[in-house]
């Protein structure tokens, strides 16, 4: 039975020799431990005396301090001396806000937003939910979605709904993956091994982003052997060490890889600087660490100076010579730059030793139009979806064209198949889903498959073959569709 610390006492060891930590309601003496933290002693004495939990839970394992030799357990926190000045102590980042709305109150994506908004720590959200400078881009991908109008067939008898397709060599139960984005356990302590398990046990895609807070292997050893991961790489300055991760995730099964290839610089995400990173908040596969400096605490900033900003359409060769398996090309927001992927693989010049098919990504999730995160007044990917419709359909029927950025419905999902592409990745709804664990995430694929096949049997088709754009009135956004290629684009098309 362990003896009761009233917060009192927790508070009296509040120095580097003498430092008491509450974690989940157990007082720890982790004096010892502090110069040792990977994380940085700082992080440790600011919650010198106090409750750590919140912090502690962001970036580790419920398990980890037990395993420490050096830390002690002291006892169990009094609940009865928990107070309003104990409780209010820290407003900081890293306080939980408030409680959330049960998961069975959750209807849709923009539940899981609002409760993610109140309930997530302030760093998370911010890091999130943040996007680029003036939220344009981020903004018009939700928005271009509402535009376009759907187009109902009826009569058709709709009884059966079969969502099934195959994703870049896997089938899946929907036309969607989850996408690569940074740094889960931030949500919640699952991280990226809740995403890995509800994807695997609803059958979706799941992309592991090199920037993940938990390493591969501990990612992948989460699900069942044959559930079909892609990855996510950011090409590191350091080319060795892109080399050696291929060579990890390739022993680790992965066959489908997502170069990343829109970001050689992170987008200005304000909100994400305006909140201080905890120096504890590190990416086990790029080996980077959030920080905070002079211009604030942005964690893709600051964690992002090892991606390669000399990248270019000949590194191509090199990755060809260290990756065997099926490349995507993620990020790309222009029918200029699909044409040039697609070529590489067609004429065999780059791309020569291909034994897969290469896909295009077109990226949105969030800036890049990447979820808007990147470059402002980036197109949304349903523009570039629109564009290669029209000036290069073989491109959609040749290779698997994956969108993503704005997606919040099934009615969403629905217009993209119909546009032509193979499937969507879905990024910030899954970090606000994973608010709840893995249940969450569950919870969320369930809420999007339901809309999914209600708008399928709404709109008259019983299976996503049969999704075709006579679906869709696209008019609204046709007229913002390029009228011409540029620099070479035509020349291009006409190769090709
Ligand atoms: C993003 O936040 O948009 C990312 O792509 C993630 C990221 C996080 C940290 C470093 C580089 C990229």
């Amino acid at each position: 039975m362990l003896r009761l610390v009233s917060t009192d006492e927790v508070a009296s060891h509040d120095s580097p020799d003498d430092c008491w930590l509450v974690i989940d309601n157990q007082v720890w003496d982790v004096s010892a431990f502090a110069p040792d933290h990977p994380g940085g002693v700082e992080i440790i004495l600011r919650y010198a005396g106090h409750d750590a939990t919140a912090a502690y839970n962001e970036v580790h394992d419920p398990a980890t301090i037990k395993t420490l030799s050096t830390t002690q357990l002291i006892g169990q926190l009094d609940p009865s001396s928990v107070n309003e000045t104990w409780k209010n102590k820290f407003s900081p980042q890293t306080q939980l806000q408030t409680q959330k709305p049960p998961l069975n109150a959750i209807l849709s994506t923009h539940d899981f937003e609002d409760a993610a908004r109140q309930s997530l720590s302030k760093k998370a959200w911010a890091f999130y939910s943040s996007a680029a400078t003036d939220l344009i881009a981020h903004n018009s991908n939700q928005s271009f979605y509402r535009r376009i109008w759907m187009r109902p067939r009826l009569l058709r008898n709709v009884s059966t709904i079969n969502t099934q397709t195959s994703v870049l060599g896997a089938s899946f139960g929907l036309p969607v993956v989850v996408a690569p984005v940074a740094l889960a356990r931030l949500a919640h302590p699952d991280g990226e091994k809740g995403i890995a398990r509800a994807c695997a046990q609803k059958m979706i895609g799941y992309c592991i982003p090199i920037t993940a807070s938990f390493p591969g292997e501990e990612i992948i050893a989460s699900v069942p052997s044959d559930y079909p991961f892609f990855f996510q790489l950011y090409v590191n300055k350091d080319r060795a060490s892109s080399e050696a991760i291929l060579r990890r995730i390739w022993k680790l099964g992965i066959r489908t890889l997502f170069v990343t290839i829109d970001s050689p610089v992170p987008g200005k995400r304000e909100a994400d600087e305006r909140v201080r990173a905890e120096q504890s908040i590190s990416m086990p596969m790029t080996g980077t660490k959030a920080s905070h400096d002079a211009k604030g605490g942005g964690i893709t900033r600051t964690t992002g100076s090892f991606i390669d900003d000399t990248l270019s359409w000949e590194d191509l060769a090199w990755l060809r010579m260290h990756w065997q398996g099926r490349l995507v090309l993620k990020g790309v927001q222009s029918v200029e730059d699909a044409l040039m992927a697609v070529e590489s693989k067609i004429d065999g010049i780059v791309l020569r030793s291909a034994p897969l098919p290469e896909s295009v990504l077109v990226s949105t999730d969030g800036a890049s139009n990447h979820g808007g995160r990147n470059l402002d007044t980036s197109p949304p990917a349903l523009l570039t979806l629109l564009e290669l419709g029209r000036h290069c359909p073989h491109v959609l029927r040749e290779t698997e064209v994956l969108v993503d950025g704005g997606i919040r419905r099934g009615t969403d999902i629905l217009k993209a198949i119909c546009l032509g592409a193979r499937a969507v990745l879905i990024g910030r709804p899954v970090m606000y889903a994973l608010n709840y664990g893995q249940e969450g995430v569950q919870h969320l694929i369930d809420v999007l498959a339901s809309e999914l096949q209600v708008a399928m049997k709404l709109v008259g088709i019983t299976d996503l073959a049969q999704a075709q754009k006579g679906l869709v009135n696209t008019h609204d956004l046709d007229h913002l569709v390029v009228r011409e290629l540029t620099e070479g684009g035509s020349v291009l098309r006409a190769k090709i």
